[in-house]
């Protein structure tokens, strides 16, 4: 019996909406905060959580779904299951043991590759042809182990990065220069954590090269004056643990807009963690880390050509090169 009585002669549902859905693994903070914000967007019809801890999963599945009369429609699942997460365009796997206070980031490693071993396969066996973007950390590490769990090709599987690093930058230099951060333009690569690379080189504000216009303006500023935002940005997440135990808000709205991006088929620029095997003089191990990469509908379309000094183009192989060691001690 439906609610509403038919009118003649209506018109079907239209042959080119496709239905979407994305699934998030891991309703923890982080899972949460990319649930919520991705709901306010109208971005899917279907939103699909996963968690081990049933009661939980309930929990913030009713929570959400009570936010309804205030948000785009969109159907709410919850399950222990992968078979919930059936179809998904979209999968963001946040799922993982938290880093602890002072903990790096490549300390965690081995535990979550544990758990990726179960959670990576049951993802591709449910939804083949679907986008995995891995959050959980070490993102860079933990991308690659979800690459080889998956059998996806390369281009289907992207790791959140230093997306999150690079809004933190670009927050750092609005703030320094009193701008909007949007007019920032200025990008971290490499490893989504203590050696990341801050490409100061190719930063501009509204167009403007920052580092030109400084010089031309004859404001001094010294490369440690540099050196410590840099620092600040790879501070904050231990700043923000050690203060609230867990970040939240900003990689909700970073994943957010890459899930955009994705679905949308934007073909937005992201610094975000793919293979970089072949790019940026990276020629060695099959590391993943950020680049300057551009997103769609199918995933990674290719990586900007962002012009590197020497010295930053180093920092990246160096980069590159911490993360191959960790990989090569792993038992995946
Ligand atoms: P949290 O609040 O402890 O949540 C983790 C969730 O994972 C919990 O709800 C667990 O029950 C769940 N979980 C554990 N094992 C499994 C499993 N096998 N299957 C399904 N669910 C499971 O952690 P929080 O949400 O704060 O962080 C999650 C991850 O995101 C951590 O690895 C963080 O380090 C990482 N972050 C990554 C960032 C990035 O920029 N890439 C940024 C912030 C946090």
């Amino acid at each position: 019996q439906s609610f509403f009585k038919p009118i003649q002669q209506a018109a079907p549902p239209s042959p080119t909406k496709r239905h979407t859905k994305i699934s998030v693994i891991g309703v923890g903070n982080v899972g949460m905060a990319i649930a919520q914000t991705i709901l306010t967007q109208g971005l899917i019809d279907e939103l699909a959580l996963v968690d081990v801890n049933p009661d939980k999963l309930r929990g913030e599945m009713l929570d959400l779904q009570h936010a309804a009369a205030f948000l785009p429609r969109t159907k709410i699942l919850a399950s222990v299951d992968y078979s919930v997460t059936a179809g998904s365009d979209l999968c963001i796997v946040t799922a993982g043991v938290r880093q602890g206070s002072g903990e790096s980031r490549l300390n965690l490693v081995q535990r979550n590759v544990k758990l990726f071993s179960c959670i990576i396969p049951q993802l591709a066996h449910s939804s083949p042809d679907s986008i995995l973007l891995i959050v959980t950390n070490p993102v860079d590490v933990l991308t690659y182990v979800a690459w080889k769990l998956s059998g996806f090709p390369s281009n289907r599987v992207i790791g959140s990065g230093t997306n999150l690093d690079s809004s933190r930058f670009r927050f750092l230099i609005a703030d320094h220069l009193d701008v909007s951060a949007q007019d920032v333009q200025a990008f971290i690569v490499g490893e989504h954590g203590d050696s990341s690379v801050a490409l100061w080189s190719s930063i501009s504000v509204g167009g403007v090269p920052i580092l030109g216009f400084l010089e031309n303006q004859q404001i001094t500023f010294s490369k440690e004056t540099l050196e410590n935002i840099h620092k600040e940005v790879i501070n904050s997440a231990y700043e923000v643990i050690s203060l609230k135990a867990c970040t939240s808000w900003a990689i909700g709205y970073s994943v957010a807009s890459l899930a955009r991006t994705i679905l949308r088929d934007q073909r937005r620029i992201h610094p975000v963690s793919i293979l970089a095997k072949g790019f940026y003089g990276i020629d060695g191990d099959e590391v993943f880390l950020s680049l300057p990469v551009q997103l769609g509908r199918s995933g990674v379309l290719g990586v900007a050509n962002v012009h590197l000094t020497d010295e930053e183009a180093q920092r990246l192989r160096d980069s590159a090169e911490i993360i191959a060691q960790v990989q090569s001690q792993l038992n995946v």
